[in-house]
This record gives C-alpha cells, structure tokens and sequence, in this order.
C-alpha cells in the first residue's frame, strides 16, 4: 500500500442494513469527545452534485440500465474525491467514508455481474487511484440485513431479489480475502455496542490511534 496523503482513508463497507451508517455516527460522536479531527462523508451522495446523482440512482421509479448506473456511481465518486476526500486527506484529517469503490465491485460486478476490469478501470479513473488505508466489512447475513431495513423505503438496490443481494455479500468476502492487509470484517450480527467495541479496536490498531481504546 502506497501512503499518498497525511490523512488517513478509512471505508467501510457491507450489504444492506449491515449498520453502516449508525456505526460510523457512534464513532464520529466519539471522535468528536476525543477532539480528534475527522470527516464523515458518504458514496454516493457525499456533495451537492453528488446528491442530484444519488436522487437519479436510488429511485426505483426511473428505469436504468445496470452501464448508466455504474456511470453514474463513477460520476458522483470523480466529484466526491476531488472536492471532500483529497482535500481532507492533504490536510492531514482523519476520513471516514460509508462505501467507495467496493461497493462498485460487489454490487455491479458481483450482484449485476458487470465486467471487473471495466469496473476496476472505471475506478481508476474517477479516484486517480486513490485506495483506502482501511477498509472494514460489516459482515451479515442477507436476510438478517434485509429485515432491518424499513418494509415502506425500499430503493432501487433494495427492492433487488434475496439472490442479488446474497451475491453481493459473497462478493465482498471474496475481496476481503483477495486483499487481507487492507480488510478487516466485523461480525454485524451482535448488538450495537459490540460492533462499536470492535470498530474503535481495528481502528486503534490499524492506524495507530491507541486513544480510541478506553483504558
Ligand atoms: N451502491 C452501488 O450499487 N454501487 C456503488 O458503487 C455504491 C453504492 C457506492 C446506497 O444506499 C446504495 O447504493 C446501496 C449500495 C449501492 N444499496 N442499496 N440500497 P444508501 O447509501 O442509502 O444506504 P446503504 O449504504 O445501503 O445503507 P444500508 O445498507 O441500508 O444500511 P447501513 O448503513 O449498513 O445500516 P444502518 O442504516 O446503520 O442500519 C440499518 C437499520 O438496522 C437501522 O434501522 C438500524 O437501527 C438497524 N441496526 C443497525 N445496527 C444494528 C445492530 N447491531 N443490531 C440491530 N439493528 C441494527
């Protein structure tokens, strides 16, 4: 792994209702206790065109062809990098992003069966090769992670077929296993507080951040 910035790039990843979201809100909290500098932003959607994009592919009433949408999430992470994720990094700031390139590769190689090399290539492009110091994997079943999510609010990745989406959580152990210095997995199974105790933990160690760990 080659350190490009003075900040750390932390990702994290997961299939539907994995707790993500709530989790990196729990760290941030913590974060902000410690006064630790950081970033919390997400793809897609993580700037104000970015926001328009994730309007267009999260809505389950507008057709799109599985090479638009990948486009599209390429789109909105080209402008994600180049205005929130490297300007922090080059700051020195802690940045913490909920998905990035992925989740490209689980949901439209793994779950759409797209080409890899296109995505790879597309992934290339739009970061400029930038890769994650860290990326956890928040590790569930399928169909534990589907019954968390609202029955009324489903978008279009989350209507998909059980199958689709037990693709998709296969798809990133097979990357987890493909590239173990940068992954680490948490079992998203246990409760809240567990799943917190482990984040702080991976995060202590990975990036030498012992502050994290309460004594
Ligand atoms: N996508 C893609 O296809 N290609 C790409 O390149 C990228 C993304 C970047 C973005 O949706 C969609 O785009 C996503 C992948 C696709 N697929 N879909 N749909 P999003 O940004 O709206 O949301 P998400 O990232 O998919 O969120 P999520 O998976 O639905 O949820 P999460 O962030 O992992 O979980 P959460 O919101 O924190 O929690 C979900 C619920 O579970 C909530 O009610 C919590 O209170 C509950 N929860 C959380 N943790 C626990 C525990 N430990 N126990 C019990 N209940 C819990």
């Amino acid at each position: 792994m080659i350190k490009q910035y003075p900040g750390q790039f932390v990702t994290l990843e997961g299939p539907e209702g994995a707790g993500k979201t709530t989790q990196v809100k729990l760290l941030s909290k913590y974060l902000d206790t410690l006064g630790h500098r950081h970033v919390v932003t997400r793809d897609p959607g993580g700037t104000a065109l970015g926001r328009q994009i994730r309007r267009i592919l999260l809505n389950p009433e507008t057709p799109v062809n599985p090479v638009t949408e990948l486009l599209l999430y390429e789109a909105d992470r080209a402008q994600h990098v180049s205005e929130v994720i490297v300007p922090a990094l080059k700051a020195g700031i802690l940045v913490l992003c909920d998905r990035y390139t992925d989740s490209t590769l689980a949901y439209q190689g793994y779950g759409r069966e797209l080409d890899f090399k296109l995505i790879l290539e597309l992934n290339e492009i739009a970061t400029g090769g930038l890769t994650p110091d860290l990326t956890i994997l928040f590790d569930i079943d399928s169909s534990m992670g589907l019954a968390r999510l609202h029955p009324s609010g489903h978008d279009r990745l989350e209507r998909e077929a059980l199958a689709f989406h037990q693709k998709v959580r296969q798809g990133y152990l097979n990357l987890a296993e493909q590239e173990p210095e940068r992954w680490r997995i948490i079992d998203a199974t246990r409760p809240l507080s567990l799943v917190q105790e482990d984040l702080r933990k991976l995060l202590a160690e990975k990036l030498s951040l012992p502050e994290l760990v309460e004594s």
